[in-house]
C-alpha cells in the first residue's frame, strides 16, 4: 500500500486487553478504526464495556494471536513497564523500521531500552490518567475520564505527525502533544512515586493519603524528585509536584492504585521503573534520595 494512504487509515495493533488496552480497543471500535488486539489465545469472547455514563456496550473485539499478528502500522503497548521489552522481543520478526511504536505505562526507563533495540522506529511515549477496571477478563468498567499526554521521541517527519496525531488524539481525549514529553512523564512519575508505594505499603485507597499524617512523607518524596529533576534542567518546584499529587489523591480517592492491586494479587509491581528510576537517575547525579530508596526496599520486601 502507498505510504500516504497507509498513514491515512493506519492499522493499529494494541498489545493485550488489559484495562487501558481494552478501553483503547473499545474506543477504536466506536471510532471505526482499523485495529486489532494482539492476544495470547483466540477466539475472543463478547466483551462488555460500561462507559463512564453507565451505558453498557457489548461487542467482539478484533484480535489476532500475538505470534501471528495481522499487518499493522502502529503498535501500541499499554502493558506494564517491565513487560515492554519481552513483548517487543516476541514481536521482533514482525516489526519493520517504519512501524510506529507507542509506549503507554506507568514509570520511566523503557524509552532508553526501546531506542537501543529499535533505533530507527518512530517512537511515541504517552501517559494517561484515564481510569478503567476489569472485574473479570471480559468485562470492563470505565471508571474515570482522564487526560492523555503524548510526545514523539526525537525528530519525526511532519507528514507522519500530521497523519498520526489526530488519530491518537481521539482515542483517550483530551490529548496533549508535548515537544518534551519527558517533563510530563517526570510529573506523572512523581505522582506514581508517592501514591503507588504508599497505598500498597499501608493498604490504603488513594484518598486515604489525604490524611495529615502522610503530609511530611509526601513532601519529602516530592522534594527528592524535584531535586533530581532540577539537576536534569527541568525548572520545577517541589510544591508543584506536591499539588499534583494532592489533586490525583482527591480525584481518584475511591480507587486502589495499580501497585496496591499488584501486591494484593501477588503480581510483580512496577517499583523498579517508578521509585527505582528516580533512584537510578539520582545515583548518576550523585544525589541522595533516602525516602524513595526506603519505599523501593519496602515494596521489594512485600513482593
Ligand atoms: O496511575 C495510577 C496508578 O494507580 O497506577 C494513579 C494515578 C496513582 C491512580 O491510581
Amino acid at each position: 500500500m502507498q505510504v500516504k494512504s497507509r498513514l491515512k487509515f493506519p492499522t493499529l495493533a494494541i498489545v493485550g486487553k488489559g484495562a487501558i488496552g481494552g478501553l483503547m480497543g473499545f474506543k477504536c471500535h466506536q471510532l471505526g478504526y482499523n485495529y486489532q488486539h494482539l492476544v495470547k489465545t483466540q477466539p475472543q469472547p463478547l466483551f462488555k464495556v460500561t462507559d463512564i455514563t453507565g451505558v453498557s456496550h457489548s461487542f467482539t473485539p478484533n484480535a489476532s494471536v500475538i505470534t501471528q499478528p495481522n499487518p499493522f502500522d502502529l503498535l501500541i503497548l499499554p502493558v506494564k513497564a517491565y513487560q515492554v521489552m519481552s513483548v517487543l522481543e516476541q514481536l521482533a520478526p514482525f516489526i519493520e523500521p517504519h512501524h510506529i511504536i507507542m509506549l503507554l505505562h506507568n514509570g520511566m526507563g523503557t524509552i532508553e531500552q526501546v531506542k537501543e533495540k529499535l533505533p530507527n522506529n518512530p517512537l511515541i511515549a504517552a501517559t494517561t490518567s484515564y481510569g478503567a477496571f476489569k472485574p473479570d477478563a471480559n468485562t470492563l468498567l470505565e471508571t474515570g475520564l482522564g487526560q492523555t499526554h503524548l510526545g514523539w521521541i526525537g525528530s519525526v517527519d511532519i507528514t507522519l505527525k500530521q497523519a498520526i496525531e489526530p488519530i491518537l488524539s481521539a482515542l483517550l481525549p483530551p490529548s496533549h502533544w508535548h515537544q518534551d514529553i519527558a517533563l510530563a512523564l517526570w510529573k506523572k512519575l512523581a505522582i506514581n512515586s508517592v501514591i503507588n508505594p504508599l497505598t500498597a505499603i499501608h493498604n490504603l485507597k488513594n484518598g486515604e493519603l489525604a490524611d495529615i499524617k502522610y503530609n511530611a512523607n509526601i513532601s519529602n518524596i516530592c522534594l527528592e524528585i524535584s531535586t533530581v529533576m532540577r539537576a536534569l534542567d527541568y525548572s520545577i518546584d517541589s510544591t508543584e509536584l506536591i499539588k499534583n499529587v494532592q489533586q490525583v489523591i482527591s480525584a481518584t480517592a475511591n480507587n486502589y492504585s495499580s501497585m496496591h492491586q499488584d501486591l494484593k494479587f501477588k503480581r510483580h509491581t512496577e517499583i523498579e521503573f517508578i521509585n527505582g528510576y528516580v533512584i537510578s537517575k539520582a545515583t548518576e547525579l550523585n544525589i541522595k534520595v533516602p525516602h524513595n530508596q526506603r519505599l523501593l526496599e519496602q515494596i521489594r520486601q512485600l513482593e
